[in-house]
């Protein structure tokens, strides 16, 4: 702690996943006391709680993962191409271990306010635990995806066997083994889950209100070769990935003809080669697929022409037979999800439109129907980008509380500051690529940018960094038309917010990596003109 000083430490951060141990690093590299609060009992973030079966990364392993040291990304080996939750959050523990960044975390403690004081220019956070910690800098590392959502349906208490959320496992794991298992929810989690909780399950009844749209992850033991020749041009490589529109994809030959130029034969050829490539790159199989409703079509019909080979019962084929555009919701990878409907034991239920109407003691309701089980798992998502933010209680000055001012949907620059909260950040938050992204680049791009603004800042003499309330409206409307240039708008994903009934439906992330990128470059260069200090 810092001696002398009004406050406690420098800065307080906010979680202790990839974003809030970086920051911490970086900070405290840089001679500035901090103070970590994490609620879970250690580090890992994401891959602490989503412990779940089958949990893995869809962006490969030599791309997921930190570039800031050269000698953690060559000593560290990947296993697979695409690491697992559990190799993933061992790789968080070593970094935790190797940077010594422990010693500056408080483990199972979770804020429950932040209040800024405008006389003293400091940020005043307390504890669930009952402590009080004040610092100059307030920076919300609590990730996008980190406050889970359970839908509120009636009866949930009344449910005697056991429920489980996917967002937060637990250690022990859960033995499902003959048991009678209901999945609720087919996003992401629960297309992972599905395979691996079926080879055990007695019995498996999946509930699924929107089918999604799945590509193989084509995951695969990651070979010496492919690792050391990576390795051996590590920093060009990352230079590709941050590149790419998603800052993922380094060693990706992305298509950018136009679907509706490929005669029938190029069009097949090209979707089966990224199908047989894998994962969420298959978006990039055409140029135009994100962007025109048209040349969307023409790849959602090929994964249904998938699914009608893959699933035997017609009828349920017919059900997996996404109708939305592919990739509006996030697109899923998966390892073996559509053949898993292929087992006996395994059963599906469509509550689009008769959705489940209670639990009850035994199990829950649909359409009239009562179905029993031991466990239910709740694969329903997130309230994804400002749910943890918000659950902080932040209040910043004059008294105006962070709710309120993001009442119609968060508003920020750069996705980094909110005016009226000087000296707060947000790490890969809304308004920045975020979730739309490779986390842990844009996780190191913002540590990094926070920390040469705090020191430019200081070095200038300035206590208060804000951002500027014009320059804040001009980059919601410019990530607000960026979206608008994609189909990302035209459906209900959590992106948007329209997953949690009563959230604002505004389109959070800003899509493009690159020229966010360059949009931070001009900022520096032009010496934060665009920022107010005083
Ligand atoms: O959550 P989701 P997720 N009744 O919101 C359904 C990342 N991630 O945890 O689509 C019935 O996508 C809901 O239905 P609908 C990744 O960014 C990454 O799966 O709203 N169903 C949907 O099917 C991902 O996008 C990885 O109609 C209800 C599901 O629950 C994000 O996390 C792995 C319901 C929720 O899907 C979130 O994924 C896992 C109700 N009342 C996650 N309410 C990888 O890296 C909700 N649903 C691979």
């Amino acid at each position: 702690m810092t001696v002398n000083n009004p406050y406690d430490v420098d800065a307080i951060v906010v979680g202790a996943g990839f974003g809030g141990m970086y920051m911490m690093h970086i900070l405290t590299k840089h001679g500035y006391s901090a103070q970590g609060i994490e609620r879970a009992s250690d580090v890992g973030g994401t891959w602490y709680w989503n412990r779940y079966p089958g949990c893995q990364c869809d962006v490969e392993s030599m791309e997921y993962s930190y570039q800031f040291d050269d000698d953690l990304q060559q000593k560290w080996e990947w296993t697979k191409r695409y690491a697992g939750q559990a190799e993933i959050l061992k790789y968080a523990n070593h970094v935790a271990d190797e940077f010594k960044l422990r010693r500056h975390f408080m483990f199972n403690t979770s804020v429950d306010g932040a209040t800024y004081d405008d006389d003293r220019e400091i940020w005043s956070v307390s504890t669930d635990t009952g402590k009080t910690i004040t610092a100059r800098f307030l920076i919300m590392a609590t990730g996008c995806l980190s406050t889970t959502n359970i839908p509120d349906f009636p009866g949930m208490s009344d449910f005697k066997g056991d429920t489980y959320h996917t967002g937060n496992w637990p250690k022990e794991g859960v033995d499902f083994s003959g048991k009678k298992v209901a999945v609720i929810g087919t996003g992401s989690s629960g297309i992972q889950a599905i395979p691996p909780i079926a080879q055990q399950a007695g019995e498996l009844t999946v509930f699924q209100r929107t089918a999604a749209y799945s590509i193989p992850a084509q995951n695969r033991p990651l070979t010496d070769e492919k690792q050391n020749s990576i390795k051996a041009n590590y920093d060009e490589f990352r230079a590709r990935g941050a590149m790419s529109p998603a800052a993922f994809g380094a060693d990706f030959a992305f298509n950018m003809g136009s679907v509706l130029d490929a005669t029938p034969e190029e069009r097949q050829a090209t979707f089966e080669e990224f199908w047989n490539y894998g994962g969420f790159n298959f978006l990039a199989s055409f140029g135009d697929l994100s962007s025109s409703l048209e040349a969307n079509e023409f790849a959602c019909e090929f994964v249904r022409g998938k699914i009608r080979e893959i699933v035997k019962d017609p009828a349920t084929a017919e059900m997996l037979m996404p109708d939305t555009v592919l990739g509006c919701k996030r697109l899923c990878s998966d390892d073996g999800y559509y053949e898993t409907f292929n087992s006996p034991h395994v059963h599906l239920v469509d509550v689009s439109e008769h959705p489940i109407e209670r639990l009850n003691d035994k199990g829950l309701v649909t359409n009239g129907t009562e179905y029993k089980f031991d466990i239910i798992v709740f694969a329903t998502g997130y309230d994804a980008l400002t749910g943890s933010i918000l659950k902080c209680n932040i209040v910043g000055s004059k008294g105006l509380a962070l709710k309120d001012k993001w009442a119609a949907g968060p508003s920020n620059y750069l996705g980094l500051m909110t005016t009226g909260f000087p000296n707060m950040f947000t790490i890969t938050g809304p308004g920045s690529p975020s979730a739309l992204a490779n986390l842990i680049t844009g996780i190191e791009q913002h540590a990094e940018f926070i920390t040469t603004l705090i020191k430019w800042s200081d070095a200038k003499g300035h206590t208060t960094i804000q951002a500027d309330q014009l320059q804040e409206d001009q980059w919601i409307e410019t990530v607000n038309t960026r979206a608008s240039h994609t189909l990302y708008p035209t459906c209900n994903s959590w992106y948007l917010g329209a997953n949690v009934p009563g959230k604002p439906r505004v389109f959070m992330p800003y899509v493009g990596f690159p020229d966010y990128s360059k949009k931070l470059k001009q900022v520096v260069a032009d010496d934060y003109a665009e920022f107010t200090f005083a």
